[in-house]
């Protein structure tokens, strides 16, 4: 992967860069995802077009006539950020074919997890294929919040959503989320990740990284949602921690197939103890309180186990790349 390193992403130079992604947005107190997509934003590197798929962020930013964008905008239906994302490269080629466009524009295709692991998969993994240039970024607030927290392929085990309700009949979700970044990397592409805000300097490098890639890259972004994971809005950037401490969303870069972990989980591989329990991260989610209850103990072991299981499977990977 060619990367200039030219970029530093210092505190200093982040506040001091302007806003792409505007405040005034309608998004609700302490949305992961708004925060997320405002630092995104500081780490484009030149002339960017940004094209979003229907949910949430693109809902609070773009209520006509006001637009939280200081960049072209594409609004595109629920299944088409990155098929929308193929069509705006293949036109920002032929310009430069044509001699009409002389600059690199970058293109960055956004999406929730309902319209990445769900309706968009089949376009995503199209665009992957063709090698379209463009970062694809998976907002990942676990569950379609935008239409009434329903339950999509990336919402974890136990959690209840409004088609998952917790109660007699079953005790949240009761399949474990889709493996998304590992479904990428199959796809063999130069650059897939994950990251969070929390974490907004290993995020920021990582976005830039992406859009460095002469081809498609894939990150994969935490970002909690209050109002579906009925968690206090000042918490939320407390749960994208606790999540990358327990394991639950570890953090990590495949280049060309090859996993590193990142430095927030690397210092957790090499200090298993201070790896938390997963319910350390669950409690205080109301989408969790049910897992509380003695009788669904057998859940909340599971998700440990799981979790343990899948951290243990990324720990071999990277290792075999060290
Ligand atoms: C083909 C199609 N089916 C359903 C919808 C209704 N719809 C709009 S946004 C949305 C949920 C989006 O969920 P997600 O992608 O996870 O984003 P979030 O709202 O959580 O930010 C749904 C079901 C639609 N717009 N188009
Ligand atoms: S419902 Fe969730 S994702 Fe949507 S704006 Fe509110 S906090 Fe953000």
């Amino acid at each position: 992967m060619a990367t200039t390193q030219e970029w530093k992403f210092t505190a200093k130079e982040i506040a001091e860069k302007p806003d792409l992604f505007l405040p005034g947005h309608r998004a609700c107190a302490g949305c992961g995802p708004a925060n997320a997509l405002r630092m995104i934003m500081k780490a484009t590197r030149g002339p960017t077009i940004v094209t979003e798929a229907t949910g949430c962020m693109e809902v609070v930013s773009s209520i006509y006539p006001y637009t939280s964008w200081a960049v072209p905008w594409l609004h595109t239906a629920f299944e088409t950020s990155a098929a929308n994302a193929s069509g705006i490269d293949a036109a920002l080629r032929i310009l430069k074919q044509k001699g009409k466009l002389q600059e690199h524009v970058d293109v960055i295709a956004i999406a929730g997890d309902g319209g990445t692991f769900d309706i968009g998969l089949q376009a995503l993994s199209g665009a992957v294929e063709r090698g379209h240039d463009f970062l694809f970024v998976l907002y990942d607030n676990e569950g379609y919040m935008n239409t009434g927290i329903q339950r999509s392929g990336g919402t974890p085990m136990g959690a209840a959503t409004t088609t998952t309700p917790a109660g007699s009949v079953m005790p949240g979700k009761l399949q474990h989320k889709k493996p998304i970044a590992d479904i990428m990397v199959a796809h063999n592409m130069e650059y897939v990740a994950s990251a969070t805000p929390y974490y907004w300097k290993d995020m920021l490098q990582k976005v830039r990284k992406g859009l460095e890639v002469e081809g498609p890259a894939f990150l994969h972004v935490f970002a909690p949602c209050p109002r579906g994971w009925r968690s206090e809005s000042a918490k939320s950037i407390e749960y994208e921690k606790l999540a990358v401490e327990s394991c639950v969303f570890p953090l990590y870069e495949v280049v060309n197939g090859q996993y590193t972990l990142s430095t927030p989980s690397k210092l957790i591989s090499l200090a298993p103890q201070k790896k938390r329990p997963v319910t350390d991260y669950l409690k205080g989610q109301g989408r969790y309180r049910h897992l509380f209850n003695p009788k669904n103990k057998y859940v909340l072991d599971e998700i440990q186990r799981w979790t343990d299981e899948r951290w243990t499977i990324l720990l071999k990977k990277a290792e075999q790349n060290a």
